[in-house]
């Protein structure tokens, strides 16, 4: 029988497609919506949907047994931008969520959980390019540092109490049915609005930002085939790599759609947190572990982008 499986954060950018996709693998039935707000319709409409406060613990437990869920994907959080504004609420939100989940795992009430971090795990002193699995972190966002935290509280968790939590460190993910909210990479989604509706975008990065991305298919493959493991080698979590490229470098690929486009640079505070984190990331154990491969490269990405904002924002 399938696990059924719960998706918290189900209204966000990478939770909206997630769901739909495990609705499509393994029947709505079988796979649970929720979030703080309502979800987008597509979410809404085609399944089981659930109004959850995941700092809520009792709330949580409730859902879990009305539904019989055996598997979570934990996709609430703070991004890295926001956070810097609310370092507190960042904080709680990020780590409470984390540890409310861990213990249904480890009281065998559900037996597999999926928990996103991020290449903000990565710090100044990191190596900028191909970094890998395992090296120096010292992240300085207070979303990095909670990452890194929960990272290591996913292991302790998998050593401690034979916890079956899975991992992956995003880069920024790039998507049109729902925009992402409050980080760094986020320009790479705006840029296409500002084309579309404007022929005109102002980054809020510096030119030569140069950050790792991925296109939000390969971002629900990576997640989902991580999940359908039997057993995997490695607990805390993987880097997994797709692109990188600069604002510089996407506004290229758009002109050759659009080519009155023009773009402008007005850096903001997320540059310093660019400057931070990795170019490029290494990620062969997940090519070795769980065979990861990427599908998109970045004309695809542009023109599968602005295909798909061209009906959505008419
Ligand atoms: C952010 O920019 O905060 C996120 C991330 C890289 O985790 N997209």
């Amino acid at each position: 029988m399938q696990n059924k499986i719960l998706i918290i954060g189900a209204s966000g950018q990478i939770g909206t497609e997630l769901t739909l996709k495990l609705r499509q693998i393994f029947g709505k039935e079988n796979v649970v919506a929720s979030d703080i707000r309502n979800g987008n319709y597509e979410v809404m409409d085609s399944g089981p949907f659930e109004i959850l406060d995941v700092t809520n613990k009792d709330d949580i437990l409730k859902v879990v047994q009305k539904h019989q869920i055996k598997q979570v994907y934990l996709m609430a959080a703070m991004l890295s931008a926001i956070a810097e504004k609310k370092p507190k609420n960042a904080w709680e939100l990020n780590m409470d969520s984390l540890f409310n989940i861990l213990d249904l795992a480890k009281d065998k009430i559900i037996n597999r959980i999926f928990w996103p971090s991020s290449i903000a795990v990565f710090g100044p002193s990191s190596p900028k390019q191909n970094t890998p699995q395992e090296t120096i972190m010292n992240p300085t966002t207070v979303y990095g540092i909670s990452k890194l935290a929960g990272e290591n509280w996913c292991a302790y968790y998998q050593n401690k109490f034979g916890v079956d939590v899975r991992s992956i460190r995003y880069p920024g993910i790039i998507s049109y049915k729902t925009n992402p909210g409050g980080g760094t990479t986020d320009y790479a989604v705006e840029i296409f609005y500002g084309a579309l509706q404007n022929r005109n975008y102002t980054c809020f990065l510096k030119e030569d930002a140069y950050l790792p991305m991925m296109y939000m298919d390969d971002a629900i493959d990576a997640t989902i085939n991580l999940m359908q493991e039997e057993k995997i080698e490695k607990y805390t979590s993987y880097n997994v790599s797709a692109i990188s490229f600069s604002p510089k470098e996407i506004a290229q690929e758009i002109k050759k759609h659009i080519p009155e486009f023009e773009i402008n640079y007005k850096p903001d505070s997320r540059q310093g947190i660019a400057e931070s984190w990795p170019q490029s990331i290494d990620d062969q154990q997940a090519r070795k572990d769980w065979s990861w491969k990427h599908q998109f490269e970045l004309p695809e990405l542009v023109k599968t982008m602005l295909q798909g904002l061209h009906y959505t924002i008419k």
